[in-house]
């Protein structure tokens, strides 16, 4: 199958001014009239032909210039449509035809609930009409849409209503012109019978704008939160980069059956349901974040991605990256800053570096695929926004908000390079960024490697810092990278010192941010009395592996003591992570779990506790997490040694557990603010230990709390609890929340999801009771990452079971899958693609899965692609 190169881009032909879009909705089919006006593009020579994409179309009619076009005239493929000869300016008509209620791969229109919507990133819009779909090709749209009156009241487009009218025969019509133009990816259909939640948003020049959420008329009362959080990121945006809305109305979608979190459309953003729908019975607090955090993400591409695009698909994460950073700083500044950097770093190391170490790997800016749809990985997200937040720091936040509002205006209305965005910034910060672009070409995360010595008699202290970065499979070689290395020094006290470099004549703040930039090089600081203990990789300024020899001591010292939030943090994972390992290659000594113990009782007892940094500090390293540092890893091992880890923390700590359970439970009804979210979390952490202490008492107050809980956080944490056992209790419990939620899709998810992520002895046969479930449901992509997804990914000890039932379970469900939505099967395939991290038995029978999806007949290009690299 082809592949597609960065290297083969080449610009458009032709030019596409207008769009003329007219579509006719039936139950049983779409008709699609396309009118555009295109001309060749400046210097194309004369007889290059016209290609237009085209995808599961029925070619109705094509007029050039008003004269309609033979047969033989054009040349038709699977992928698209040819015309030999065409004037250098002309107006094209292409009438298609389709059918989105048999459309289950959820891309172009399809049908959600009975209501028609669009996905059109990356390449569903050639599944609508032949057009030139690459995101270099902007265009001025216009879209009319006529459908039955009472089935379809609410006909939405990108833009601005200019015209509505009656159609006869029940039927409707409406007009949407969308003045900016933009790529086809961005286009956007809606027609349903939907609610529509309205409010008014005043801009600071003063505008109103209309804001428009549209949902299910059953979840009417639901997008208070979604509302609320749509109106904060606009103000945020306008207050930190200065950038204002530049429509009249911003409207949401929500719809149960979607690929992906949510969509950017121009004016009209389509969302998946699971990051709309908010309210406490049935979200939890982390919903409530992620609805803010999604609406902010798709609010902050009106600038970074439509009004400023992409020139080509690898240079996603110019859009990406970038959006994930702005979102990020969003959600640090409407909560804690050290929480949110906490999670994104967990996030970064559970899903990111395992890519990375897999035979999936790729740098930020891929250099070919096969099907781009595989490439919206953590690595362009997640590590794009980490090298953008490198940026950041390198630039300082002034000159880099600068350097982004150049970048927007130079660009307003192209489609534009990674490239472009770097120049621009090293322009305003009149810095040489060129080594930085290492970041977007090279795969794999770098190790960055320090050692230290002190000069007592000198009062010198200095860091020798070295980098490296392993091989990987597109990439034998690596050269050194650009790495902002935040650092700070404490003293035996505790005291953060002030810091002075040499050569430096003043002493001054206790970070600094130390750029490594060759292979090795050294770091001297000045004027210490005494032997300081070092505080690396602050805040996780780079996303890399650090390696430095700190003692268990050094640790706990830190843990105590740091004041970076983050690296206080991390000292403290870095602590439990050694237990857990040397328990796993058992070499745990007794002394190893009181320390783990006395550091965490610190935590619980300081006298500054912040609840929520406490319930950071006190969450064990995640199973994936601790995976990373075994070779071979042993996920059935892993879990043991950390449960056992874990239940002698809530033994001996088991009083201290009651106590913050009791204390920081928040009292009243629930309420979403920062005290009782923060509230919520550490009590249900400390739950989640009395879970584990095996006394009866502790049991009772389980499940006490999901019997009593007014709200779905409460409810949850303690059915996950309940989840893992095999008791009555749990099984009541189970069959309660059921009975309660079973008509309320993204709940229903939850409690798939809870148990196919269960401790329980025997989850993988639950998981094949699950997928036998008559809620189960192979089409609803929700549904899929809830059981499937959460089995193979969010549970790893079960779906690594010995016997290989995981692994042929996920491989069954793959191919059955293909042929129903690839891009969804392509993502739930990808834990097979890690095998070379297991034992030999574990690789043979992960690679006797792949093997047999590969031999699968009429393989999706998606899968195929996964399938085949894992396998190379
Ligand atoms: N840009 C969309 C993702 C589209 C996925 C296409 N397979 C969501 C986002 O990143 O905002
Ligand atoms: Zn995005």
């Amino acid at each position: 199958r082809k592949a597609v190169k960065l290297s083969d881009y080449e610009p458009p032909a032709f030019e596409v001014e207008t769009v003329d879009l007219h579509f006719q909705l039936t139950e049983d089919c779409a008709r699609v009239r396309t009118r555009m006006h295109l001309h060749r593009a400046d210097g194309v020579d004369l007889h290059e032909p016209l290609h237009l994409h085209g995808e599961a179309l029925e070619l109705e009619a094509l007029y050039l210039d008003g004269q309609p076009l033979a047969m033989d005239d054009f040349l038709l493929t699977r992928q698209g449509l040819s015309i030999e000869r065409v004037p250098d300016r002309f107006e094209l008509e292409v009438h298609t035809l389709l059918r989105p209620q048999d459309n289950t791969s959820l891309s172009g229109l399809y049908r959600s609930g009975g209501n028609f919507c669009t996905q059109c990133e990356a390449e569903g819009f050639r599944r609508i009409t032949y057009f030139p779909d690459r995101p270099d090709v902007l265009s001025r749209f216009t879209t009319t849409i006529e459908a039955d009156r009472q089935r379809y009241p609410v006909l939405l487009s990108n833009g601005d209503l200019v015209d509505s009218g009656d159609a006869g025969e029940g039927r409707h019509w409406v007009k949407w012109v969308d003045p900016w133009p933009k790529p086809s990816y961005l286009f956007a259909l809606v027609a349903g019978d939907l609610h529509c939640h309205q409010d008014t948003y005043r801009t600071r020049s003063g505008r109103d704008v209309q804001l428009e959420f549209y949902v299910e008329h059953e979840n009417a009362n639901r997008t208070g939160h979604a509302m609320e959080s749509l109106k904060k990121a606009m103000r945020w945006d306008e207050d930190t980069y200065g950038l204002e809305y530049d429509l009249d109305t911003y409207m949401v979608v929500a719809v149960g059956d979607f690929n992906m979190g949510a969509m950017e459309n121009k004016g009209l953003n389509i969302f998946n349901t699971q990051y709309v729908l908010a309210s406490p019975e049935t979200a939890t607090d982390a919903d409530f974040e992620a609805v803010e955090a999604v609406i902010g993400h798709e609010y902050f591409h009106n600038y970074t991605g439509n009004r400023v695009t992409c020139r080509d698909w690898f240079q996603l994460s110019l859009k990406e990256g970038l959006t994930v950073f702005r979102e990020q700083q969003f959600s640090e500044d409407m909560g804690s800053p050290a929480v949110q950097r906490i999670q994104q770093v967990r996030l970064l190391r559970s899903a990111q570096f395992p890519e990375d170490a897999s035979p999936m790997a790729h740098p930020v800016r891929p250099e070919s695929y096969v099907e781009i749809n595989n490439f919206y990985t953590a690595t362009v997200y997640i590590k794009g926004a980490e090298v953008i937040r490198m940026y950041h720091t390198l630039l300082g936040d002034a000159v880099f908000r600068q350097g982004v509002k150049r970048y927007l205006e130079r660009f307003d209305g192209q489609a534009v390079t990674i490239e472009d965005f770097r120049q621009t910034l090293a322009e305003t910060g009149g810095r040489d960024l060129g080594q930085f672009g290492r970041w977007y070409s090279q795969t794999g995360t770098p190790r960055v490697r320090v050692r230290d010595e002190f000069d007592p008699a000198r009062g010198r202290y200095t860091l020798h810092i070295s980098q490296s970065c392993p091989p990987t499979p597109d990439q034998a070689e690596k050269k050194p990278f650009h790495i902002p290395v935040a650092v700070g020094l404490l003293g035996r006290d505790g005291q953060a010192l002030s810091l002075r470099l040499s050569g430096e004549s003043v002493a001054e703040g206790t970070t600094r941010v130390l750029e490594l930039t060759g292979s090795e090089q050294q770091f001297t600081f000045e004027g210490l009395a005494e032997r300081p203990v070092p505080s690396l990789l602050r805040g996780f300024s780079a996303p890399v592996i650090l390696e430095y020899d700190y003692d268990d001591d050094d640790l706990a010292f830190l843990l105590a003591h740091d004041n970076d939030p983050f690296a206080r943090w991390e000292a403290g994972q870095q602590l439990a992570l050694r237990v857990i390992l040397r328990r796993v290659q058992g070499q745990a000594s007794p002394n190893d779990s009181r320390q783990v113990i006395q550091a965490f009782q610190q935590v619980l007892e300081a006298p500054d506790l912040d609840p929520s940094l406490a319930a950071e500090a006190l969450a064990l390293p995640q199973e994936a997490y601790l995976a990373q540092h075994m070779d071979p890893a042993d996920p059935v091992a892993i879990r043991a040694a950390r449960e056992a880890l874990r239940t002698e923390l809530a033994q001996a700590l088991a009083s201290q557990w009651r106590d913050t359970y009791r204390r920081y439970r928040p009292e009243g009804p629930w309420r979403l603010d920062a005290d009782h979210i923060a509230g919520r979390r550490l009590a249900n952490l400390a739950l989640g230990y009395l879970g584990a202490t095996g006394a009866a008492e502790d049991n009772g107050l389980v499940q006490q709390q999901y019997h009593r809980a007014d709200n779905m956080t409460d409810s949850l944490a303690a059915l996950a609890l309940l989840a893992d056992r095999e008791d009555e209790a749990a099984v009541t419990a189970l069959d309660d929340f059921y009975q309660r939620w079973r008509q309320t899709p993204l709940v229903l998810d939850k409690w798939f999801r809870v148990q196919a992520m269960s401790r329980h002895p025997r989850v993988v046969e639950r998981v094949q009771a699950l997928v036998q479930h008559p809620d189960f449901d192979l089409r609803n992509p929700n549904r899929v990452r809830a059981v499937i997804g959460a089995f193979a990914q969010g549970n790893p000890a079960a779906f690594h079971d010995d016997s290989g039932t995981g692994y042929r379970l996920l491989a069954a469900h793959v191919i059955r899958l293909d042929a129903i939505n690839p891009q969804v099967a392509a993502r739930m395939a990808l834990p097979l693609s890690k095998w070379q991290r297991y034992d030999a038995s574990r690789q043979k029978m992960m690679k006797n899965e792949l093997q047999r999806i590969a031999d699968a007949p009429s393989l999706s290009n998606d899968v195929y692609e996964v399938v085949s690299r894992s396998l190379e």
